[in-house]
Formats: structure tokens, sequence, C-alpha cells
């Protein structure tokens, strides 16, 4: 069934399936007029090599410890770690209302290249499979360990998004518990197969890549969609093909393919406002607490603030904070506008 004209134009909610939760979506609204905050376009870092950052080969860190000369990917235990290894387990609950306990884990920060200037979009793709493989041995590593239940991979790209410093990097927090998000698509990926007998997001990648009008890329074993259910301006969702709970379960062609997809994907979003585009992205991987999950998808979420220019982003204010999600462009216009774009580089020299 085609998407009904009308849902184009008018206003109406539509629902993701991953978490039960409706957005509202205002197309006639998309424009209206901006007097509002405007923030300063990100530019790419210009050198490769910046003796004040503490990310860069060599240099020393906020703590006093001096970074190696590494030559590709770099892991080392955050020196402002948000969770820390488990000592006494204290829970507290009075009348079910004020309700607390100790969490545990452990926080890493992984330097994609020692490269200061480069990024995901323009890193070579045999780099970004090593990033991947890189992921992929923390994820094991930590998820084997006894208290961990769960690790959550993630990047915030852009000082609009809370990075704290422009060499490629991402974090990897690993949890005792599955913190809520992922909890959530756990739960709803476990209900769809209990109810239909089928995967959530098997069935709804073959559903977008029969359709097209929200695929924004895809190679042999990875699919690029602007979900349904956007909620960011030019949010995406990368998709494994195949049924797999995580990146430990890609093979070597399946490494490639997602990296062939993270950096065609990073690059069309550099090149649609000609800026270092922001975003905060992570993936999704079955917990890692002795479970069954079958049920559970591996994918990846992109984030992006970025609505009209590189100065005007979306703000998550007001109806969003009390009641849920608005969006003004579809998720079928903004994918248009992605698969518009060109997949070489705006700032790559031309040969
Ligand atoms: P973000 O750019 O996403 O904030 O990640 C950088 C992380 O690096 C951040 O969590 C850590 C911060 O705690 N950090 C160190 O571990 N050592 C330092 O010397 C500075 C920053
Ligand atoms: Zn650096």
């Amino acid at each position: 069934m085609p998407l009904p004209e009308l849902l184009l134009e008018r206003p109406h909610r539509r629902r993701n399936p991953l978490t039960r939760e409706w957005i509202l979506v205002s197309p006639h609204r998309a424009k209206r007029p901006w007097l509002g905050q405007v923030d300063k376009p990100a530019a790419i870092p210009a050198v490769h090599y910046d003796p004040g950052c503490y990310l860069c080969p060599g240099n020393e860190r906020v703590g006093g410890v001096r970074n190696p000369r590494y030559e590709n990917t770099f892991v080392f235990d955050n020196d402002f770690a948000a969770l820390l290894p488990a000592g006494e387990h204290v829970a507290y609950d009075e009348e079910g209302l004020l309700v607390a306990e100790t969490e545990s884990g452990v926080c890493r920060v992984v330097c994609f290249s020692p490269d200061h200037s480069l990024s995901v979009s323009r890193l070579p793709v045999a780099a970004i499979e090593r990033v991947i493989e890189t992921w992929t041995a923390q994820f094991v590593s930590l998820g084997a360990m006894a208290e961990i239940r769960s690790v959550q991979i993630f990047e915030n790209r852009g000082e609009m998004m809370g990075a704290s410093n422009p060499h490629p990097h991402c974090q990897i927090w690993a949890n005792a518990t599955v913190p809520s998000e992922l909890a959530k698509e756990v739960d709803t990926q476990r209900e769809y197969r209990e109810r239909r007998g089928c995967c959530l997001l098997c069935d709804y990648v073959r559903l977008e890549l029969e359709r097209g009008d929200r695929v924004v890329l895809e190679n042999e074993h990875f699919a690029v969609v602007t979900p349904f259910w956007a909620v960011w301006p030019f949010e995406t969702m990368v998709i494994a093909k195949r049924h797999m709970g995580s990146m430990a379960e890609l093979s070597k062609a399946e490494r490639v393919a997602l990296a062939d997809a993270m950096k065609r994907l990073t690059t069309r979003y550099d090149n649609l406002f000609q800026t270092a585009f922001p975003y905060t992205m992570g993936f999704h991987q079955a917990p890692a607490d002795g479970e069954e999950h079958a049920s559970f998808h591996f994918h990846a979420h992109y984030y992006p603030p970025l609505l009209r220019s590189a100065e005007v982003r979306k703000f998550m204010v007001g109806y969003e904070m009390l009641a849920n999600a608005q969006r003004d462009i579809t998720a079928e216009s903004a994918a248009e506008r992605l698969r518009g774009l060109s997949e070489r580089h705006y700032a790559d020299p031309v040969d």
C-alpha cells in the first residue's frame, strides 16, 4: 500500500515500533521563518597533528598519561569515567518512589586515526574497517566480563553534539545493567518475534528496500534508511541485511560493507551543508547479560541535529519535552535530499 498523499501534506503521527513512541509530523510547517539561535558552522580541522590535542599521538592527556605514537586505532580507559569498577552493591527503595542502586562499569575512549584532521567521512574504508575490528574486540572482551551486561559504543561528532575535541574518536560505556534505550528495543524486538515468528528489523529493512523512498544508500550487506519514524531532521539507521545480534558476527565482507556504508553516509552528511556535519551515532547490539537474544537485530542510529543549514539546528524543547517528538520535513523528503548528494567529500582534493 502506498503512503497516502494526505500524510505528506497534513499533520499526522507515526509510530516507532522499536520504542513504541509516537512522533508528530507537520509537513506544512517546513517553511516557517527562523529568527532564533544561529550556530557557528563546524569547520574541518586544518592540521594533521595538534600539539594541544589530548588524543593526538605522543601528547599528554589531562591526567598526565602520555599517548603512545599509535598508527591506526588507540583505546584507553577514560580518565574521567562515568562508571567505575564494581564495589559494594547498595540498593535503596523508599515506598517505590525513591529508588536507587549503585551502578558499575567501564568507560573507554577509542581514537580512530592518528590524523587529527580526519573523520569517518574522510578515512579510507580500510581504516574504518580497522576501527570496526577495534570496536568488535572491545565489544567482545567487555561483554565477557562477569559484571558487564551491555556495551554501548557511541560517537559524538561536533561541538554542537557535545564532542570535546574534533580528533576522530568515540566512547564506549559498558554497564552492569541494560540502559533504557537498549532495553526498550530488546523488549519490542522480542515481542514482535513472539507474536509474528520473524524479526522486526529483518521485516523492516525488506519493506524499506521494496519501497525505496526512505532508502539513502545500500550495499550488498547494509541498508541506510531515514526511518519512517525519524525524529531528527536527517536521522538515519544503518541496518544489517542479514540477521545478526552484534558486530561480533560480521564476516570480513560484511565488515567492509559496514565501513563502506558509514563512509558514504557521513560523506553525504558533510556534503549536505558543506560542513563537518555534527551527529551522535551509536550501535545497538544484543546485551551481554547471558540471556537469549535471538530476536535482536544489529543496527546503528545516527542522530544529527542540523535542520535547514549548517547554522540552524533542531531543538528538542516545548512539545517535545512535554508531549512527544515533532518534525517538519518528512522522512521521505529528508531521504530524497540525502540521496541527491554526491559521495565525493567536498573537502577532498579533486584528482
Ligand atoms: P567526547 O568528545 O565524546 O566528550 O569524548 C572524549 C572523552 O575523552 C570524554 O569522555 C575523555 C573525556 O572524559 N578524556 C580523557 O579520558 N582524557 C583526557 O585527557 C581528556 C578527555
Ligand atoms: Zn588530535
